[in-house]
């Protein structure tokens, strides 16, 4: 009895410690930042700070429709989207009334998924992606004078621009719209420069290839279409070779962020099934752009999405996880600080202890 009570006081100490431990707790301590709001679920944050000093969330609104989940991401089935605005990364969150409903947009057939916005002489444009009645991806626009909408959508998609996730670059006085996103997201069956559904739905299975490459092209003056043909941007390897279909922990997937920072352009995005956030650096909008590293290591959920902005001479990372559902389609948004380098790396973020 003396021996077990010898074998066991050990052990019982160590539960006792753990118990205390701010994990223990409380589970939410596990995380390195909290969801942005509860009340919806919202994902792929597209982060902006307009004239007026304030941040504005552009996120994919999460909902439960009831979709079965594949591997394309149909349980993904959002239908309209929502904007977030806070005073300053802590603040109390404003989450806005419906900013653009499916219902109002003349081509669309389904899923609302992951939108950005441009503001430009008085006026917020709302980029975002929706299969139209054919069931094939393309990219809209939708105006408003409120940056937080509602945005009136034009009656037809952008031409010559497809797949998903769009995001806006404003640089040097010019609008850069970069897009593209394979498997689901259906990048790989514009390969032949048309839309080819024959193509499939993963990444064409060219491990040895060079991997698939995202879209970008100059935005004209009215913000309403693309002022140029639509350039496929190379993603390097430290020997200046593409990167290879194969690469799947640092090849382009989804997701595209771009943002300026020193002079320097920063080319960031999902790397998919292998849930990492990563970077390339280059010269110039166009790319090419060199891969850099991690940003963020996998988050809770399959998808992992985000934007980054400075807001009062802070860099900050704008996610998402599960925390709040564990269910991969309901996500929430968070924002985290990030940090830099002195040569311009970017600091890898962990999101979550075990
Ligand atoms: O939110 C739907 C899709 O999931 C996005 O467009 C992808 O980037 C992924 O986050």
């Amino acid at each position: 009895m003396r021996n077990l009570a010898l074998v066991l006081a050990p052990i019982l100490a160590l539960g006792a410690l753990a118990a205390c431990t701010p994990a223990a707790q409380d589970p939410a301590a596990r995380y390195l930042a909290q969801p942005l709001v509860s009340e919806i679920y919202t994902a792929d944050p597209s982060a902006h700070v307009w004239e007026d000093g304030r941040i504005y969330i552009y996120p994919s609104h999460d909902i439960d429709a009831g979709v079965p989940e594949d591997d394309l991401g149909s349980h993904f089935a959002m239908r309209d989207y929502r904007v977030l605005s806070m005073d300053r990364v802590g603040a109390p969150v404003t989450i806005h009334d419906v900013a653009l409903d499916i219902a109002n947009v003349p081509w669309a057939g389904r899923q609302m998924w992951t939108p950005d916005a441009a503001y430009k002489n008085g006026t917020y444009y709302l980029y975002f992606p929706a299969k139209d009645k054919d069931d094939i991806f393309r990219i809209g626009v939708a105006t408003s004078a409120s940056p937080t909408g509602p945005f009136t959508a034009q009656p037809e998609p952008i031409a010559g621009a497809f797949s998903i996730d769009p995001a806006v670059l404003a640089a040097n006085g010019e609008y850069y719209l970069y897009w593209g996103g394979i498997w689901g997201g259906q990048l790989q069956r514009w390969e032949s420069g048309a839309y080819d559904a024959a193509a499939g739905d993963s990444d064409l299975g060219q491990p040895d290839a060079p991997a698939i490459q995202p879209r970008v092209a100059r935005l004209s003056a009215d913000m309403l279409s693309l002022a140029e043909e639509p350039r496929r941007i190379a993603i390097l390897d430290e020997n200046g070779a593409p990167l290879l279909g194969g690469d799947i922990e640092r090849r382009f997937f989804e997701g595209a962020w771009v943002f300026q920072r020193n002079g320097v352009y920063y080319f960031t995005y999902s790397t998919g099934e292998t849930h990492y956030l990563v970077y390339a650096t280059g010269d110039n909008p166009y790319g090419p752009f060199t891969y850099r590293g991690r940003i963020l290591e996998p988050v809770e959920g399959w998808t992992t999405h985000h934007s980054i902005f400075e807001h009062e001479g802070q860099w900050y990372l704008a996610y998402h996880d599960t925390q709040i559902s564990g269910q991969t389609h309901l996500r929430n948004a968070k924002i985290t600080p990030l940090s830099f380098g002195e040569d311009g790396s970017i600091q890898t973020l962990t999101p979550q202890r075990d």
